[in-house]
């Protein structure tokens, strides 16, 4: 699994017409599939509707881009209204599944328990869960970022059933999250060390799990934010609308 990943979360955003425009022109800024890959994976999560679509669009145009979901469901098939499996969307051909972002904790009320029993799902239907962990501004006034989450990501790490070896770990503290406020490129790899150090306690492998930055990432500050040493990759939300500023992320994670 590659150290260096960029993934675009489209949160709910879209249309089939956008996301034509979209995908073509970001395919055109990256490596064809089967030519020598970049340094860097990079994905699309767009809402669950629009899989299949890009899937087409992805092959149409052989790209390298992979697919990522922006959730799954915990349970594996069964009578979950509304819910998608991580084995429906393998099907697709998706390569990653976002699961806990901060919306969907705040939102959807999904507990730590509940997130690690998503991401054990996702690997189980041959996805890479993206674990999402980050504070709150209260947290982080009251001193207890580093506490907060080393919780939510100790709480994943207690599954018995996870891999380390195919795991991201994404970072984003919940106050720069579609607040155009930014975690310093300190302040991130902070946290970025503290969360490598937890996860080299359980596994060597570690050294290699991708731990990415979100949280208003854009083309102007992924520059210094990716120079971080354990910082390796971001999971971008506005500005992957957009394909330039999403390429020039790219771009500065090479
Ligand atoms: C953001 O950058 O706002 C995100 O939430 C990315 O997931």
């Amino acid at each position: 699994m590659p150290r260096k990943l960029v993934v675009g979360n489209w949160k709910m955003n879209g249309s089939l017409a956008v996301n034509a425009d979209l995908v073509s022109a970001v395919a055109a800024g990256l490596p064809c599939a089967g030519e020598l890959p970049g340094q860097v994976d990079v994905a699309i999560a767009p809402p669950i509707v629009y899989v299949a679509q890009l899937r087409q669009l992805i092959d149409k145009k052989n790209s390298s881009l992979a697919l990522a979901v922006q959730d799954v469901s915990a349970a594996a098939s069964g009578a979950f209204t509304g819910d998608v499996a991580a084995s429906m969307v393998a099907e697709f051909g998706v390569r990653y599944a976002i699961v806990g972002h901060s919306e969907r904790r705040k939102y959807q009320g999904e507990s730590d328990s509940l997130v690690a029993q998503k991401a054990v799902a996702a690997q189980q239907a041959g996805l890479t869960p993206i674990v999402c962990v980050g504070e709150t501004l209260e947290e982080r006034d009251a001193g207890r970022a580093l506490a907060v989450v080393a919780a939510q990501v100790h709480a994943v790490l207690m599954q018995s059933e996870l891999d380390v070896s195919r795991l991201v770990i994404a970072y984003e503290p919940v106050w720069a999250i579609g607040t155009g406020r930014t975690a310093s490129p300190e302040q991130a790899q902070e946290i970025h060390a503290a969360i490598r150090h937890q996860l080299k306690q359980l596994s060597e492998a570690a050294a290699n799990t991708a731990i990415l930055y979100g949280g208003s990432m854009n083309a102007a500050n992924a520059k210094q934010l990716l120079a971080q040493a354990d910082i390796d990759g971001g999971l971008i939300g506005g500005a992957a609308l957009k394909a330039q500023d999403f390429l020039a992320i790219v771009q500065a994670a090479q």
